[in-house]
């Protein structure tokens, strides 16, 4: 369908000034070092940690290497209990790990797995938890973390939409054995293409090193297996510029949040998670929930917006327990899954990015109201 106004996507990435871009991609080139751990990287990795009051981080060049770098590390075998409402590289990487993935059901309030979901879950197999902080949102990390270490399994974090984000006066991402982060294009923090794995303490993170690099650690010693999993200079040279930017990035995504918050109020049929005590947000998402069972009503919405120009995402459906890789792993699934099914069916996640306009965000939640008028 015609409309006028440029089209609205649910992100556009913040990108620094080309002239600050110049001098750095200079020093590249006068030092001949493209990757492999260079100046840039090594200067961003203890740019982050300091920035991000945590220790351990190792870069990667993906958010999906470093989950999969974490999983190698954490030495795993048998099952994997996770969540389903996530992005398809948290599943898949478990499955490309050679483990299996067991979904367990998730909170409507926190989108994060359920603690006690995931106890029903554990069997003699279970080696791990890989669960989420869906939106930056945290998950019941306490609980999660008491069943961890009843049934001595490790605790590894996605925590790809986390960056930033705090949980009860520290980062969020010091919970767990390990912490992975995406510096994907789309996120909050971005270095094109990137990623992070945080661990728990430096033992750990010198293994994700040897991992994301073949798994050698010296001319003529390979002791584990291992991928290339690493960040090259360019990324590593924009994540500076971007972190220099983050203060601000951030309190931009906060005020835009704030103009959906007003613009949303009352509407009934809409509802906006509420906040989370404790947790500090980095603003990654806007999602909101369909309220009432109608079934299609989230999707014609979504696509009436479209014929607006404005994109909202299903972010996350489908739901990877029902995607032909994984839903015949078990019969009875569906059924225990029935808070994740109904998020995956009634949410979707209105644009947010720090050059979004008051003016556009009217015209977003225009568009949402004239679909909803529409149903
Ligand atoms: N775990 C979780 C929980 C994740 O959400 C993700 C990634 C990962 C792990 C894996 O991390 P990475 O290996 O990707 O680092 C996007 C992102 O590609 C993906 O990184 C992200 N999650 C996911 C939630 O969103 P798509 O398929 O929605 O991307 P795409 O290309 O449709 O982009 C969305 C919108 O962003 C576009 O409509 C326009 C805008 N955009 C996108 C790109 C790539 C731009 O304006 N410029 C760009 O360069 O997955």
């Amino acid at each position: 369908m015609e409309h006028k106004e440029p089209p609205i996507y649910v992100t556009k990435p913040h990108l620094p000034d080309l002239e600050k871009v110049y001098p750095y991609i200079q020093r590249i080139w006068e030092n001949g070092v493209l990757t492999n751990s260079g100046p840039f990287h090594q200067e961003l990795e203890s740019k982050l940690e300091s920035t991000l009051d945590i220790s351990h981080l190792r870069l990667c060049n993906n958010g999906t290497s470093a989950i999969m770098a974490a999983l190698f590390t954490a030495n795993l075998s048998g099952e994997v209990i996770t969540t389903p409402y996530t992005f398809a590289a948290t599943t898949h990487s478990i499955k490309l790990c050679g483990l299996t993935p067991v979904f367990a059901d998730v909170e409507g309030d926190s989108f994060g797995l359920c603690p006690m979901a995931v106890e029903r879950a554990i069997t003699q197999q279970t080696s791990a938890i890989l669960a989420v902080h869906v939106y930056g949102r945290p998950c019941n990390v306490e609980a999660l973390k008491d069943i961890a270490e009843k049934y001595n399994l490790k605790l590894i974090y996605d925590a790809s939409h986390a960056f930033g984000c705090e949980y009860q006066g520290r980062s969020l991402l010091s919970y767990g054995d390990y912490s992975t982060l995406s510096f994907h294009a789309t996120k909050v923090f971005n270095t094109f293409e990137g990623g992070a794995v945080v661990s728990s303490n430096k033992e750990c993170a010198d293994r994700i090193n040897l991992i994301k690099n073949f798994g050698i650690s010296g001319e003529d010693m390979i002791p584990y297996l291992g991928f290339n999993g690493k960040m090259n200079e360019f990324s590593a040279a924009i994540g500076m510029l971007q972190l220099d930017e983050i203060s601000l990035i951030l309190s931009k995504r906060k005020q835009v949040a704030e103009w959906y918050d007003e613009e949303l109020i009352g509407l009934e049929v809409v509802s906006v998670p509420k906040p989370i005590d404790g947790h500090v947000s980095n603003y990654s998402y806007y999602p909101i929930i369909m309220c009432g069972e109608a079934e299609g009503v989230r999707d014609r919405v979504v696509s009436f917006m479209c014929d607006k120009g404005v994109h909202p995402r299903k972010y996350f459906y489908p739901l990877m327990s029902n995607i032909c890789q994984y839903k015949d792993l078990d019969s009875a699934l569906k059924d225990r899954l029935p808070v994740a099914n109904k998020l995956s069916n009634n949410v979707l996640c209105l644009p947010i990015y720090p050059s979004l306009t008051r003016p556009e965000v009217k015209r977003v939640c225009e568009a949402l109201k004239g679909a909803l008028n529409q149903k």
